[in-house]
């Protein structure tokens, strides 16, 4: 494992440099140095789990090991999906006025770079259709990993980033629309289908496989994704800084969090009269009222119920399928997202 991860490590630094030596711009040392910044900066720095989980899920499917050639295309698909998940945090941090990501501030708070960063996330979205283009342009399962990427999983993160939004509106925030079906429908779109779906698709397209023969398995890994977002929002307030990297707004943000959600379900008119009333306030003090009601209702509790649940009925899921090679290929995503604290 730690040598695929060095490899994988290896294999950034090549697609690194043929961007920069992209034919198709005509780059000065200024723009040169920006770049390798920008990416340095915003693309290797995470868990990798998504982008290591192409080539772990590719040579499940196969079931053989892979050769070089089929690791390096791996790896380098593996990337164009942490570059994706860089496109989007570079972009959301700025929508959700975060203040730091991956243990550093936010892209858009580093001295001098400011709104470059929407610029910047433009550009790591077009440094995808450049890898894809140098790398895959040849192969048989190309114009479908362009849909993928592009009209299924990007169209689908940005509506569902859409709708996580425009709940939070000025003069439109109210709490009563906060249901749990709100809150799925925002975080399969924005969350599910790209971290979890987009990975397992890559390795099916490798791998030979027609997409439209695995529903069950786009199915599974949707309701994986919802598991995951959910861990999300609770680390947002219960998990440790240090350890996820991030400090969490989504309270100050009047976010549909599975928290808030889950307290409205729970609460008294009393409580939920906190709730109204500190929810969605920028001050420290109407926070601390809504993390103190949060404890008070046990969510700790209440989500580690939910946890448990989760994980039974993914494995009941995962084992009715009849491919020994996908279940092994959904359990290692399981196993690598149970009870995570980061
Ligand atoms: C995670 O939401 C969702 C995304 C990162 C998708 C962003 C999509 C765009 C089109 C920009 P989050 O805000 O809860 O994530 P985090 O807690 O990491 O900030
Ligand atoms: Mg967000
Ligand atoms: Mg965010
Ligand atoms: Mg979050």
């Amino acid at each position: 494992m730690a040598d695929l991860k060095s490899t994988f490590l290896n294999v950034y630094s090549v697609l690194k440099s043929e961007l920069m030596q992209d034919p198709a711009f005509e780059s000065s040392d200024d723009s040169l140095n920006w770049v390798d910044r920008m990416l340095d900066y915003n693309v290797p720095g995470g868990k990798l789990n998504r982008g290591l989980s192409v080539i772990d899920s590719y040579r499940l499917l196969k079931g053989e090991e892979l050769s070089e050639e089929e690791i390096f295309l791996g790896s380098a698909l593996g990337w164009c999906i942490e570059w994706l998940q860089a496109y989007f945090l570079v972009l959301d941090d700025i929508m959700d006025n975060s203040h730091t990501r991956r243990g550093q501030p936010c892209w858009f708070r580093v001295p001098k770079v400011g709104m470059i960063a929407v610029n910047d996330g433009i550009l790591l979205r077009n440094h995808i259709s450049r890898i894809l283009k140098k790398h895959f342009r040849g192969k048989p399962y190309y114009v479908d990993l362009l849909d993928l990427f592009n009209e299924v999983v990007e169209f689908q993160t940005a509506s569902g980033q859409m709708i996580d939004l425009i709940t939070t509106l000025e003069g439109e925030k109210d709490l009563s629309k906060y249901t749990l079906s709100l809150h799925r429908r925002i975080v399969q779109y924005k969350t599910a289908y790209y971290s979890f779906y987009l990975p397992v698709g890559c390795a099916l397209l490798m791998a030979g496989e027609n997409l439209d023969n695995h529903i069950e398995v786009k199915n599974i890994l949707v309701e994986m994704g919802t598991y995951f977002q959910v861990q999300d929002d609770y680390l947002d307030c219960f998990g440790d800084p240090e350890t996820i990297g991030k400090i969490g707004t989504d309270i100050e943000d009047f976010k549909c969090s599975w928290l808030v959600v889950k307290a409205l379900e729970l609460s008294n008119e009393e409580q939920k009269k906190v709730l109204y009333e500190n929810y969605g306030k920028p001050d420290r003090a109407n926070v601390a009222e809504v993390k103190a009601l949060y404890k008070k209702l046990d969510l700790q509790g209440v989500f580690a119920e939910y946890e448990s649940k989760s994980y039974e009925k993914l494995v009941a899921s995962i084992e009715a399928h009849p491919s020994k090679a996908v279940q092994a290929v959904l359990k290692s995503f399981l196993a690598k997202i149970y009870k995570r604290q980061k």
